[in-house]
């Protein structure tokens, strides 16, 4: 049997990843990289849907690189590239954006919540047709596996949907892909709001735990994290959301259950498992840290290593793109 495709991306919005992304992402894809042939984009056009500086979004496409690879992503193993290295996204993204209607776009979820935070003035076409290029990103390498939280989900279904239409009309073009929530895979939330998930973008960053941040600071954030009166460490997502969000940390570094959490902090405060979180945390995230930023020494080796898994994306890509010219009718140029 052949090895199955795999692909992901992050958007460079920040200069550091938030635990989030780490434990929702990172390390499912650190596992999945041993089985899959994986591609994992830096989804820098993505980004640019929302406002960004020019200078500051190449600097954090080149942190957020340096931290894929910092976590375990081996670019030898996988494909590590930048999404905007490769041109075919941009193209196949305006082939798709011809066969979406309107009003199937208008339903994506991610487009309302964030239209809505951003208000009509700063809300782009780009920011709308945000899925389309997701999908031209998976379709382009003949995905057969998508890695993702649950709400991207409705972006994958689009996918799913172009895909088919796509090939139904110009002949079978692409792999259909299928979303798989990784086993062990989990949402994080704001350490001071624990009923929201932590994000790059949240308006108070007192409540997000970030990879490159001083681990004193990181420390500090876990000893201050918002639980509740009741005192017992006992997972229960409705009554105690920032004692549950703490054990799925705890869970996710440790490699240990709810159950197996509870019995270890059974008839212990806070206090002690405050500390005991700080201090996993803490051992994961301090190497992590410690490589980015001796990646991020030397950029030039780090812009190198990009520029060759992103010779090996464009393979793959410019493979499919020819292909789905030839099907809609472009001709080709003499
Ligand atoms: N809180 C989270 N818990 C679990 N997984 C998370 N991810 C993000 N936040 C959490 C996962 O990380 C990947 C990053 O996706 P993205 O950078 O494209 O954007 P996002 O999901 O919108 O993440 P952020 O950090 O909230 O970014 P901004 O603020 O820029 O929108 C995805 O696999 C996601 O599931």
């Amino acid at each position: 049997m052949t090895t199955q495709r795999l692909y992901s991306g992050m958007q460079p919005s920040a200069d550091s990843l938030q635990a989030g992304n780490y434990i929702g992402a990172l390390m499912q894809w650190r596992n999945m990289q041993e089985e899959y042939d994986a591609f994992f984009s830096v989804v820098d056009l993505h980004a640019i849907t929302v406002p960004q500086d020019p200078a500051e979004l190449r600097e954090k496409t080149r942190r957020t690189a340096a931290q894929y690879i910092a976590a375990g992503i081996e670019p030898s193993k996988s494909t590590l590239y930048v999404q905007s290295h490769v041109r075919a996204h941009a193209e196949l993204a305006w082939i798709l954006s011809t066969i979406t209607g309107f009003g199937e776009a208008g339903r994506m979820t991610q487009f309302k919540d964030k239209s809505q935070r951003y208000g009509e003035s700063a809300t782009s076409v780009g920011l709308f047709t945000y899925p389309v290029l997701m999908a031209a990103d998976i379709l382009l390498y003949q995905t057969n596996v998508v890695p993702v939280g649950d709400d991207q989900k409705q972006h994958v279904e689009l996918t799913r949907d172009l895909a088919e239409r796509f090939n139904a009309r110009f002949g079978e073009a692409f792999v259909v892909p299928e979303p798989v929530i990784p086993q062990g895979s989990a949402r994080i939330y704001d350490l001071q709001n624990p009923t929201s998930k932590m994000s790059k973008s949240a308006d108070s960053h007192a409540g997000v735990l970030w990879l490159l941040d001083d681990v004193s600071v990181t420390a500090k954030k876990i000893m201050r994290a918002v639980t509740d009166s009741d005192g017992t460490v006992r997972y229960d997502r409705d009554a105690k959301p920032g004692v549950a969000n703490l054990m799925t940390i705890y869970g996710a570094v440790t490699d240990t259950t709810a159950a197996e959490i509870e019995d270890e902090f059974a008839g212990r405060g806070y206090g002690d498992f405050k500390k005991a979180v700080r201090d996993a945390v803490v051992a994961e995230f301090e190497p992590v840290r410690t490589r980015a930023l001796e990646l991020l020494d030397d950029p030039a080796e780090l812009d190198r290593v990009l520029a060759v898994n992103a010779a090996k994306a464009d393979a793959v890509a410019d493979a499919t793109l020819s292909d789905v010219y030839d099907r809609v009718g472009l001709l080709r140029r003499g």
